[in-house]
């Protein structure tokens, strides 16, 4: 780490205002071009600290950055991991005030909801089929805090992967007898399809992104507990939304979701 704790600590209060009051920020690695990937994560935590202290709640983890489509989209080469809380929830059909949000954009996910704890080193898709309870459609909501939603990795992970809301809905559906990378994925907005890809976009299947994460979870010496819900990624590039626009995500065999930007 290059960090001191009390940059950590300026820096995560930094962010973490640039959420709550919806302003953009410049990227942090300017100011800090030689942080590194722990200096990164552990901003990333002491947001968390900051609000699990304000008695907020985590209600799951995520991978972002797991599809192709979203790498080129965002111009990098690696997933990157994050937590979301109870705040982040919208229920299925909700409304989301634009207004608390700098520049949304809404992605398709598979979202998994574990059964048994997951650990790495070693984790692969087979352990996570076995550990998966169900799997259901879910819209997320991300929303960069950088200017213009640009940012190299490690800005990126500080800012908790963009997280900002998540709507889980559909079917919950267990994984025997689904192919999770052949599943049909459908984002529209205002009733026009606006993204459109299979499972698969996720590395390969999105099984791989839960691995990926129980890895760099147990590379810290963590896991993801039995009762996980966890986003897998963006299937497609995410769609930038603006006030009045309605979008809802089908997905194949799991029915569909939705949710309307006021
Ligand atoms: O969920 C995601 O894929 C977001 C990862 C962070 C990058 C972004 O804001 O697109
Ligand atoms: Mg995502």
């Amino acid at each position: 780490m290059t960090l001191s704790q009390q940059s950590i600590e300026q820096l995560a209060e930094h962010l973490e205002n640039a959420e709550l009051q919806a302003h953009e920020v410049v990227k942090i690695t300017e100011a800090h071009p030689d942080m590194d990937w722990d200096d990164a994560y552990a901003i990333q935590a002491a947001i968390l600290s900051r609000k699990l202290a304000r008695g907020k709640r985590v209600v799951g983890l995520k991978a972002g950055l797991t599809s192709r489509g979203k790498m080129k989209q965002m111009g990098v080469e690696t997933p990157v991991f994050g937590w979301l809380v109870d705040y982040f929830s919208v229920p299925d059909g909700g409304e989301i005030e634009t207004a608390r949000l700098i520049h949304p954009k809404v992605e398709p996910e598979i979202v998994f909801v574990t059964k048994r704890a997951l650990k790495g080193p070693g984790c692969h898709i087979g352990a996570v089929l076995a550990a998966t309870d169900f799997v259901m459609p879910g819209i997320e909501i991300i929303d960069s805090r950088y200017k213009d939603f640009k940012f190299d990795l490690k800005s990126v992970i500080a800012d908790n992967c963009s997280s900002s809301r998540f709507v889980l809905g559909g079917q919950a559906a267990p994984v025997a007898g689904l192919d999770l990378r052949t599943l049909g994925v459908v984002l529209e907005k205002n009733g026009e399809p606006v993204a459109i890809g299979a499972g698969a976009a996720v590395l390969g299947h999105p099984a791989a992104a839960i691995a990926a994460l129980a890895n760099h979870l147990g590379a810290r010496g963590e896991e993801i507990p039995a009762g996980t819900m966890i986003l897998s990624g963006g299937v497609t590039e995410a769609v930038s939304v603006a006030a009045g626009d309605d979008v809802s995500l089908r997905i194949q065999s799991l029915g569909s979701v939705s949710t309307r930007f006021v």
